[in-house]
């Protein structure tokens, strides 16, 4: 047993290698997304089915990380074990915050900055193995320096129209860890559904909690739900970023509270259809919404670490509307976070730390870039996930783009061309999203290609090797239970 170093190591960017490894036709190992540089020598290294690990200090997520990888192929730990996988951190300011090297030679070595960077290089580490156990585990002798393009690689899931319960975000969090995922959005209340605790306001959940559209489910998470869900993203390290619908979308809200609506209003019932842009807070009764949005808003800092609170504000028409926005985003900084709106949160006076939230695709967002404002990068033709895998597809939306969202016009997005950004997020709503094998469906495997538009070099992104890449990657997800879209581009 043990390990078997190889004995050429010519140094050439690519060369020929056995068949056994998991790569494509043109020889790019079965990554996704594809690291920045990858330089591959002749020949292969086997890692036995015993190892030795070594760990640096720090490697408190990247540690538990390999060991789980370990697990799942039956290869156990010892001291005395000749096949070696070294952590380490180090200081090469080149690799950044996420970034990592690995090295597969006669041992694996993996090396970061930071305990992030060395669970990435965990993550690819895992890509480059089988998902099964297998006798033995041939590896390519590499040389891989990787870091991302941008800090926010996202996704949104819309829990508010129906419900995902907790045990399918705790999976959907470890599957978008393994595509290097970092941002988790969840859209926590709409017209049809509010969905996270508040105990100052327990009938949010009473009432909202329990109503959701037509045909899908309702349900909330309890706080204790929230802070596990955090532990195991942090662990992850996946921020999960919150998101409470205002001051649209809230007909939840006002059917719980219905002093939130103006006097006049008369539909104060929960709703269950498909409009939106319908409900609103009542804008000129300040002395009654903005009490309870900074009260709503501070529990959720309370339950959610991350820097960013998104407060929606799209799709409502209301002459109080700025002001709203710039009173809401400054409500968030005083909780000592930074807001996040829809686009149409950039007509408001807000801070230029403010982030938004590009969806649609035409929408005139320059003047706010003018101001310092920075993007995520959503354009509904290429990241709505709600659309069809294909033109057609049943239960699927198409109102942003006839042909639907097919996998290559996912990938082609590029999300540089809309201005300063952190980055791009792709999103699932789900008027038309009602279990989880549905979800499965939308957002897999389109998702992967968010995590390679989110990390990899526009220039070095090619649709066809893109493909060959993840068709490999077809175990992986397998093992991972999703119930992915059989895309015909990747021969599924
Ligand atoms: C637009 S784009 C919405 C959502 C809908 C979605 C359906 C945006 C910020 N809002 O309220 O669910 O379209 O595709």
């Amino acid at each position: 047993c043990g390990s078997t170093p190889s004995p050429s190591s010519s140094s050439a960017q690519s060369s020929r290698a056995s068949s056994s490894l998991p790569q494509t036709a043109d020889e790019q190992l079965a990554l996704v997304p594809y690291p920045s540089s990858v330089v591959r020598h002749q020949g292969e290294w086997e890692l036995g089915n015993v190892v030795h690990l070594e760990a640096a200090t720090g490697s408190e997520t990247s540690l538990p990380a390999l060991k789980r990888l370990l697990a799942d192929l039956d290869i156990t730990e010892s001291d005395t074990a000749e096949s070696q996988i070294e952590l380490f951190l180090v200081q090469e300011p080149e690799l950044g915050e996420e970034g990592y090297r690995l090295i597969i030679d006669n041992q694996i070595t993996l090396s970061a900055n930071t305990d992030t960077g060395l669970f990435y290089a965990v993550q690819t580490l895992r890509q480059l193995l089988p998902a099964e156990v297998q006798a033995s585990y041939p590896l390519p002798l590499v040389d891989i320096t990787d870091s991302p393009s941008y800090p926010w690689r996202g996704n949104m899931l819309d829990v508010a129209r129906s419900f995902l319960p907790a045990d399918y975000l705790k999976a959907h969090i470890e599957r978008m860890a393994r595509f290097k995922l970092n941002r988790l959005h969840l859209h926590l209340s709409d017209d049809q559904g509010w969905r996270v605790e508040i105990k100052q306001y327990p009938k949010l959940t009473e009432i909202g909690g329990a109503s959701a559209v037509t045909g899908g489910r309702a349900g909330f998470y309890t706080q204790e739900q929230i802070r596990e869900l955090v532990t195991y993203a942090e662990a992850r390290h996946v921020t999960l970023v919150p998101e409470i619908d205002l001051p649209g979308h809230t007909q939840a809200a006002i059917a719980s509270y219905n002093e939130l609506a103006c006097d006049d209003v008369t539909n104060l019932n929960t709703y269950s259809g498909l409009e939106v842009g319908f409900s609103k807070l009542c804008l000129t009764k300040p002395e009654v919404i903005y009490p309870w949005v900074e009260n709503v808003l501070s529990e959720l800092v309370e339950l959610f670490p991350s820097e960013y609170i998104h407060i929606g504000g799209d799709e409502i028409k209301d002459p109080l509307y700025g002001e709203f926005i710039g009173r809401a985003t400054r409500i968030v900084a005083d909780l000592g976070r930074t807001a996040i709106a829809w686009e149409e949160g950039s007509v408001a006076d807000n801070d230029p730390d403010v982030l938004l939230q590009l969806w649609n695709d035409q929408y005139d967002i320059q003047p706010a870039l003018d101001r310092g404002h920075q993007l995520i990068v959503s354009p509904c033709s290429y990241t709505y996930f709600d659309h069809g895998n294909y033109a057609g597809q049943p239960n699927t939306y198409d109102w942003c783009r006839k042909e639907g969202v097919p996998l290559a016009r996912a990938y082609s997005l590029d999300p540089s061309a809309f201005g300063a950004t952190v980055g791009v997020e792709s999103a699932m709503w789900s008027e038309l999203v009602h279990t989880n094998a549905v979800a499965d469906n939308r957002l897999w495997p389109r998702l992967a290609s968010t995590a390679e538009l989110g990390w990899s070099r526009a220039e070095d992104r090619d649709y066809a090797e893109f493909v060959a890449r993840l068709s490999a990657l077809r175990a992986q997800l397998d093992a991972l239970g999703i119930e992915y879209y059989r895309e015909p581009d990747l021969g599924w």
